[in-house]
């Protein structure tokens, strides 16, 4: 018998993201019987390719979901919050990209590793959390089974990907006129960001937190289920093109060891462990970059509190914290006869 396929839609595929979400689902061989690729009315005209074969950008309107059986959006929240519930009510399955229904109570919020059971209760629309989010749950998820986390304190080294194409411009540029001895030009950062970083991800809110340390805060209980584990974040912006680095100091609610802890993520789904630091083996960011996998190194006790335990998580920020995750979810739902 011929394998089932799917007509697929990415929405705001000439973006990052929706760029990754093609390749990914052609590296992936995800069951694709034809593909539509969505993104505004200036990129009419681009084509992409896709097995081969070119295929033109349409522009998306509230008529191109006509016979669509899974969309995966990624062009930012204010398309998501417009376009997702009218592809759902036309019977597709969204898997969104965007942080539009993250924290809505009636949207699943999944990792695969993590909480794949959350997708099933879908009614039209699954969020793909945060790409630091992602990386964070998926080190985590493992010791959270077997010990429990009370606390969560991170900092974040980001790579301007996660901005978009326009950030990965600027960075190229910025690097470039420096270089050449002219002036660096800003745009899309609040401050020149080649040989330069600033703690500024998203807009600040009254807490003194930006918008991006609350969503690793918010988003990390709602995927764990847990009400109780409480988070700190400090979210910060380096001169990296792609895959994003986070610093955790946790505390446990029982106790563990390094040791145990190394243990349990060498046979965590989606993980690699690398921590063999005198040698260089710790994760870095130009090596995760085009893999879909989480790294961790660095793991070691934390002797500042009692169950104490800190690590180093690396992971390509567009595939394992945005395009990937989005295509594992489908490929999940496909396996599970949900598609
Ligand atoms: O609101 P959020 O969720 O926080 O998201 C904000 C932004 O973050 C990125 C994504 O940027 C998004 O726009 N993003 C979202 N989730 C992400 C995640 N998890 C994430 N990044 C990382 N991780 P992006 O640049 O990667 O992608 C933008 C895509 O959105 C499409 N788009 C925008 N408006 C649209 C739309 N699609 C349909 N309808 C609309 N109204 C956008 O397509 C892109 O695919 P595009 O066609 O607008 O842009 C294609 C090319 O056009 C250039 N361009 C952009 N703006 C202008 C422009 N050219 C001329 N004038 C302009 N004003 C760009 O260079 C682009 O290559
Ligand atoms: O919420 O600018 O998915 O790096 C992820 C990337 C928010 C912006 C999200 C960035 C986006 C962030």
């Amino acid at each position: 018998m011929a394998r089932k396929e799917f007509k697929v839609a990415v929405v705001g595929a000439t973006g990052a993201v929706g760029n990754m979400m093609v390749r990914v689902l052609e590296e992936r061989a995800f069951p694709v019987g034809e593909l539509t690729l969505l993104a505004s009315a200036r990129s009419v005209g681009k084509k992409m390719s896709f097995k081969g074969s070119e295929i033109p950008v349409q522009e998306l309107t509230e008529n191109s979901f006509a016979g669509i059986q899974v969309a995966l959006f990624s062009a930012g929240g204010t398309i998501s919050k417009k376009f997702a519930p009218i592809a759902a009510r036309a019977g597709v399955v969204v898997i969104d990209n965007s942080s539009a229904f993250r924290m809505d109570p009636t949207v699943p919020l999944v990792v695969p590793e993590v909480n794949p059971e959350a997708a099933l209760s879908h009614s039209g629309i699954i969020a793909n959390p945060n790409c630091s989010t992602i990386q964070m749950v998926v080190a985590l998820k493992p010791i959270q089974d077997a010990v429990g986390i009370r606390r969560i304190v991170v900092t974040t080294f980001q790579a301007v990907s996660g901005t978009g194409m326009k950030a990965i411009e600027e960075l190229k540029v910025q690097v470039a006129d420096i270089a050449a001895g002219r002036e660096p030009k800003r745009q899309i950062y609040p401050h020149q960001i080649a040989f330069n970083c600033f703690p500024h991800i998203g807009a600040f809110l009254d807490n003194g937190f930006s918008e991006e340390e609350m969503k690793m805060d918010n988003e990390t209980r709602k995927i764990f289920e847990d009400p109780e584990i409480k988070v700190c974040a400090t979210t910060v912006r380096i001169p990296v093109f792609y895959g994003h680095s986070e610093s955790l100091n946790i505390e446990t609610r029982k106790p563990i060891s390094a040791s145990e802890a190394r243990k349990l993520l060498g046979s965590a789904p989606g993980v690699k462990v690398i921590d063999e630091p005198a040698s260089g083996g710790y994760p870095i960011p130009i090596q995760a970059a085009g893999t879909d996998d989480t790294y961790v190194g660095r793991i070691r006790r934390d002797p500042s509190v009692e169950n104490g335990l800190a690590m180093w998580v690396v992971a390509d920020n567009i595939r394992k914290g945005a395009a990937s995750n989005a295509v594992q979810i489908a490929e999940m739902l496909v396996a599970r006869g949900r598609l």
